[in-house]
């Protein structure tokens, strides 16, 4: 039997891109498909037949990681796109992106792009303040970092993710010499606009897979426990081992390592503030 990955949706069908050869197919589903729970999704790895030149899914495989929204599975990175300016994303705002793709357990690569329009100074405040992160720098105007950021991605599936108008689609069309509608930043409130709207799989050269996602991957904390919020802030969960008290939520507690490196200027202030902010959240929450 045949093997491939769903790559898109077309009206009823869902089109299979073939492990093995260059070839994509419109494929139905299984009767009992339609029965049962497990509703096909773009990302998911599957066996299937052809006949004539209609293919049909015969079975799904296991699923690794899946995102809700964009909805996609079998994720291995998430490439979180920001840029600060213009759009201007506050650190903030940067902060609660990736810590929500955090909570979905991929890899993270954060991409600062519009290098070209942003100050030195900025570019550095950046790298200080997401130093425990894997970053990139990049620019589709100058092409500078492009094919860094190429390499990363071969071999792997990952979603594009951020901020409206940072340049999600600009990047994937300069890498992968695409044709993505991209939008102008719109200068009245210098945010942009959702110029991308449906979830499809780009190919990689038959190797690998990106899924340039529309906007922003919504940010739901609801879940979470206060001592899990310091799973997404590397640098805080890092510093919480050296903190008196195991259970330490780096808030009010004595002995907190976490807020000795604040204070030395060691844990961006920002980051701290962000941690906090979406602790306190969790704590309203109610989960707890
Ligand atoms: N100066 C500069 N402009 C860029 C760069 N990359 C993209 N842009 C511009 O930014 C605007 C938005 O780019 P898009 O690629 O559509 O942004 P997006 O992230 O895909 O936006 P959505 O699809 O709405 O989420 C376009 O006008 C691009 O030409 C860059 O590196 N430097
Ligand atoms: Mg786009
Ligand atoms: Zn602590």
């Amino acid at each position: 039997m045949r093997t491939g990955t769903i790559v898109s949706f077309h009206s009823n069908f869902v089109v299979v891109k073939d492990d093995k050869e260059d070839l994509k197919t419109l494929c139905t589903l299984r009767g009992r498909f339609k029965l049962s729970k497990t509703k096909p999704m773009v990302g998911d790895h599957v066996e299937y037949t052809i006949t004539g030149d209609r293919g049909r899914i015969e079975s799904i495989f296991p699923r690794g990681v899946t995102l809700k929204r964009p909805k996609v599975t079998n994720v291995d990175t998430a490439v979180v796109v920001v840029s600060i300016s213009k759009p201007d994303v506050r650190f903030s705002t940067i902060d609660r992106l990736v810590a929500a793709v955090a909570l979905s357990k991929v890899d993270i690569l954060l991409v600062l792009n519009k290098l070209d329009i942003t100050t030195n100074e900025n570019i550095e405040k950046f790298k200080w303040t997401y130093s425990s992160y894997e970053t990139l720098f990049t620019s589709t105007i100058t092409g500078e970092g492009v094919d860094d950021l190429k390499k990363k991605l071969k071999g792997r599936v990952s979603v594009f993710t951020g901020p409206s108008g940072v340049g999600k689609s600009s990047l994937l069309n300069k890498i992968f010499n695409l044709n993505l509608k991209t939008g102008e930043v719109s200068t009245a409130t210098n945010m942009g606009q959702h110029t991308t709207s449906a979830v499809s799989l780009l190919e990689l050269e038959g190797d690998g897979f990106v899924l340039d996602s529309p906007g922003f991957i919504s940010v739901n904390f609801r879940e979470t426990i206060p001592l899990e919020v310091q799973e997404l802030f590397p640098e805080i969960k890092l510093a919480s081992e050296m903190c008196t008290f195991d259970d330490c939520v780096h808030d009010a507690e004595p002995g907190c390592h976490v807020k000795e490196l604040v204070k030395l200027g060691k844990i961006p202030e920002s980051r701290y503030k962000s941690y906090l902010e979406i602790l306190n959240e969790v704590r309203k929450g109610g989960t707890n």
